[in-house]
């Protein structure tokens, strides 16, 4: 069986972090392991507090359990500090992984800080290098280029800012623009479009659901833009399906 790793902080709705990671993976068939950057207390409208792991933990469970099994494939969320960044680049480097997805969560959608400032600079000069696939929304985009990200143009100069980092494949993904989605995937060399209907409304966890299902598919050696086109279908079929369980944003049905 394919074997997926993600490294992600905890959401207790489940709609996004390493929970709903799991689910992603579970639903593609493939394996999951976990490792916990940070723990957050949160329901569908707020996040009331951030928990860290406290350096070295982290590197802790990524060793014991790197030592035992080796993942095809794994992806990076939430994960708060430049420690966790660098214990992260440290286990993928120390253990050769190979196809890391980073996901650079930045903002919670309610609007909370998932990611220290320093961090995301240090997430963006140590761990980009050794991603196959980078996935930043175009706010996270912004805030990792300096750029204004908010149309198909700066999207494709941010995806050429980004790639410069290292990573072998920039995904921007454009959920929140304003009348369509649109995903730019871009290898260094030529620009991939993906183009879907926007479902109005407030949904939680897209962005967790979108990279773990690349993650997922890459574990079983599904190429890239392959990967990422049928995780857009899946993230739009959950995206349909979502349930209003709780007050505010609507939680992904995975
Ligand atoms: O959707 C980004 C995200 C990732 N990981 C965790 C989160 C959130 C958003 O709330 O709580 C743990």
């Amino acid at each position: 069986m394919n074997i997926a790793l993600t490294i992600a902080g905890s959401d207790p709705t489940g709609g996004a972090g390493i929970q709903a990671d799991l689910k992603v993976f579970h639903r593609f068939g493939v394996y999951g392991l976990s490792a916990l950057s940070a723990a957050t207390a949160q329901n569908t409208f707020r996040i009331s507090a951030i928990e860290r792991i406290e350096d070295p933990f982290l590197y802790e469970q990524l060793n014991t359990l790197l030592t035992d099994m080796r993942p095809d494939a794994l992806k990076t969320g939430m994960l708060l500090s430049t420690e966790a960044v660098r214990s992260v680049a440290k286990a993928v480097t120390s253990y050769s992984l190979q196809n890391l997805v980073v996901d650079p969560v930045i903002l919670s959608s309610t609007g909370t800080s998932l990611l220290e400032k320093k961090a995301a600079d240090i997430m963006r000069d140590e761990l980009f290098p050794l991603a196959k696939v980078v996935t930043p929304n175009i706010v996270e985009a912004s805030a990792l280029t300096g750029l204004s990200v908010s149309d198909e143009g700066t999207m494709e100069q941010a995806a050429i800012a980004l790639k410069r980092f290292g990573p072998e494949f920039v995904i921007i993904t454009g959920g929140h623009l304003e009348d369509e989605t649109l995903e730019i995937i871009y290898d260094g060399k030529t620009f991939h479009r993906l183009r879907g209907r926007k479902i109005s409304g407030e949904f939680h966890g897209t962005g967790c659901a979108f990279s773990a299902a690349i993650t997922a598919l890459l574990a079983k050696e599904t190429p890239v833009v392959d990967a990422a086109r049928e995780a857009k279908a899946f993230v739009a079929g959950l995206i349909e399906n979502s349930l209003a369980l709780g007050k505010g944003m609507k939680l992904l049905n995975i």
